[in-house]
């Protein structure tokens, strides 16, 4: 159970930390490769799934902060290492459990404090907004992360559709809780379904994604099929997955994280490397796919996880100590 109490977790030690100086020798590198149309350019070229299932290709996303110049995490990592505890709390679970999610059919209930709530069948999302493909880094805050090409549009656009009534001031995600699917219900780590939120200008914000894909194919089971969401400067349970409900409201909803250890996981849970875990350092992360053990490079976390330029004015004036 990763984000629950775990005995042992290993803390990063401080040898393990990229000197900055690397780091920043290593995204040079990829910039120039960029410009000389390989590197970055080959790995967008290289975003395209194994083709086991149906492609969804995404144009290149020109919303600011939207391609990180970073390689992408191998398909297969992205597809086997998973929390979707619906599914178990083991990394391998999801992979291994999730063939018996059934993505289609699908519709997701936009209501609340809306003009227009109605239910939208998942065909119509699918045709809501152009497709984007965008590459995020993703930030567990169990101190590991990934970079993923997803496919999706901001959500920007799907709330918009149901005009939000003065009062709304935050959305309510949830996510599927059906037992006869999804076999990690059974057990009581989160109180079912799986809930967040998101203050209303972060879930406006463009960078915030609906993701329908991964890889230029649509979403495998294991990674939130058919549409997840995707906050790339949050720690990644605010990425709720499988989403059948979004709820816009006047107050602050509480999240499964939050009401299982609130002490923990704040409402708000940007990444932060000044802010600790009350039980590990948030300092630094592993990359999956890279080297572990002896050799494990660990690389600093970001603040925002590296889109503060992007959305740090929307916490201006806000205590992100108290607000965590
Ligand atoms: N419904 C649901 N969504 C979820 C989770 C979950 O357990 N259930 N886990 C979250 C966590 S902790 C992370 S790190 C990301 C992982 O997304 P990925 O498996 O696509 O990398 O999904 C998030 N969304
Ligand atoms: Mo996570």
């Amino acid at each position: 159970m990763p984000l629950l109490p775990r005995p042992g977790f290993d803390q990063p030690r401080p040898s393990e930390i990229t000197p900055r100086e690397t780091w920043l020798r290593r995204r040079d590198w990829l910039a120039a490769a960029a410009l000389a149309g390989a590197g970055v350019h080959g790995a967008q070229a290289q975003t395209r799934g194994p083709g086991r299932l149906p492609a969804l290709p995404g144009a290149r996303s020109a919303v600011a902060g939207a391609l990180v110049m970073e390689q992408p995490t191998a398909y297969g990592d992205v597809t086997s290492y998973n929390n979707f505890y619906e599914f178990g709390t083991d990394k391998s679970d999801p992979a291994r459990t999730a063939g018996s999610l059934k993505p289609r059919p699908w519709t997701v209930m936009v209501d609340g404090e809306v003009k227009q709530p109605r239910r939208f069948d998942l065909d119509e999302l699918l045709k809501l907004a152009p497709m984007e493909e965008r590459v995020y880094r993703l930030r567990c805050v169990e101190g590991w992360s990934m970079v993923i090409p997803w496919v999706g549009w901001s959500l920007a656009e799907l709330l918009k559709k149901v005009e939000p009534t003065g009062n709304a001031r935050f959305v309510e995600f949830t996510t599927l809780a059906d037992r006869a699917q999804m076999p990690g219900l059974r057990s009581g780590v989160l109180d079912w379904p799986y809930r967040e939120g998101l203050r209303l200008d972060e879930a406006m914000h463009p960078l915030t994604l609906l993701a329908f894909g991964l890889y230029g194919e649509v979403l495998p089971n294991q990674n939130g099929a058919p549409l997840r969401l995707v906050v790339p400067w949050k720690y990644g349970f605010k990425s709720a997955k499988s989403i059948v409900r979004i709820r816009l409201v006047e107050k602050q909803p509480l999240s499964s994280w939050e009401q299982a250890a609130p002490q923990e996981y704040g409402f708000y849970s940007n990444v932060n490397p000044q802010v600790d875990h009350p039980r590990w350092s948030q300092a630094s992360e592993r990359r999956i796919g890279e080297a572990q053990g002896l050799f494990a490079k660990k690389r600093p976390t970001l603040m925002f996880n590296g889109y503060e330029a992007q959305v740090g004015q929307l916490y201006a004036g806000l205590d992100l100590r108290k607000h965590y």
